[in-house]
């Protein structure tokens, strides 16, 4: 397909509906329901090559939980089981010969009734694989990102829910995305509609001040990370201070250190928000510190937490 190759996308099979279909086969119908109205929902899960030279998912059983999570909170029932949609991710990349890439499972309303009320639309599942490199850059994993403080706010958790995946919410995950790239930044930043920090267009956002580390509350308008989790999770037995609590925009100016995780961004520090230099305008000791742990982790160097991995073996092609 013409938009898929120019995005540097191809493989040979996408998983659709409980079977295989060619790469170049796997159409929808343009009265495919969620292309109309955004209800939706997916995951994004990396794996990687490990030290032992296997391949694992990182926390694989967690992104399906929350892919159900998420069909849940938007009524929509999936028609295959939780253990059906994780074996067709290692499947999927068994047969993209990737031992190294990014999953995105998708759920979607096909075609059928047109109007706000699906019910009865067929509830559809798609699994796709693909290579992905540094999300925001590799320099930018190296040296830091720029970041901007977004005109958009993000969801109020009352207009749609915050906690679920939903496709259609993306839409204000690239408003922001594409205002801060024309204003000259990498990243946006996005407030919540009272005005605390509530996390970036595809990341949750950490900051660190004399040594305590910061992040805003699962309880508010966030998406429930799995990095940031596996980040309380390791900054927690390294001794540090975590708190959970409201952030201001000013309170990450005067930060020490601030940085982003997500599956696709993994961890990336910040050097400068809106024209403020974060720190010295390097990436910080705990910042690099958490950094190097979650790349030990994440590829098998650090197995420490050996529950977090589903192994899998590609052939050679
Ligand atoms: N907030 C948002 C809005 C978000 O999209 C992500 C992931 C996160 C936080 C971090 O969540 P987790 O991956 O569980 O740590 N964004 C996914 C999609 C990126 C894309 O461009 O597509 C991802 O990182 O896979």
């Amino acid at each position: 397909m013409a938009d898929d190759a120019a995005a540097g996308i191809h493989g040979e099979a996408i998983w659709l509906d409980g079977k295989f279909v060619a790469w170049d086969d796997a159409h929808v119908h343009v009265l495919t329901h969620t292309l109309h109205y955004g209800l939706g929902v997916f995951e994004g899960i990396r794996c990687y090559r490990t030290s032992d030279g296997r391949s694992a998912v990182f926390r694989l059983s967690e992104h399906i939980d929350r892919l159900f999570d998420s069909a849940h909170i938007n009524l929509l029932e999936i028609p295959f089981s939780r253990e059906q949609v994780l074996d067709a991710c290692l499947e999927t990349l068994r047969r993209n010969h990737l031992d190294e890439g990014y999953l995105r499972p998708l759920v979607f309303l096909g075609a059928g009734a047109m109007g706000l009320n699906p019910g009865a639309n067929p509830v559809r599942v798609a699994v796709i694989a693909w290579e992905w490199g540094a999300y925001l850059g590799e320099e930018g994993m190296e040296r830091g990102i720029r970041a901007k403080v977004s005109s958009f706010s993000r969801h109020h958790v009352n207009s749609k829910m915050t906690k679920g995946k939903t496709c259609g919410d993306y839409v204000n995950s690239i408003l922001a995305k594409r205002e801060a790239l024309v204003d000259g930044y990498d990243e946006a930043l996005l407030l919540d509609t009272q005005g605390y920090v509530c996390e970036a267009s595809g990341e949750n956002i950490f900051a660190v001040t004399d040594g305590i580390l910061y992040t805003p509350a699962f309880g508010g308008a966030i998406l429930g990370g799995i990095t940031r989790n596996t980040m309380l999770t390791l900054a927690r037995e390294q001794g540090l201070e975590v708190k959970e609590e409201p952030i201001t925009r000013d309170m990450l100016y005067m930060s020490d250190e601030v940085f982003m995780c997500g599956t696709a961004a993994e961890v990336t520090p910040v050097r400068e928000i809106d024209r403020r230099m974060i720190g010295n305008g390097k990436p910080g000791p705990v910042t690099l510190q958490l950094q190097s742990r979650y790349f030990d982790v994440v590829k098998g160097a650090d197995t420490s937490h050996s529950d977090w991995y589903t192994y899998y073996s590609v052939a050679p092609l």
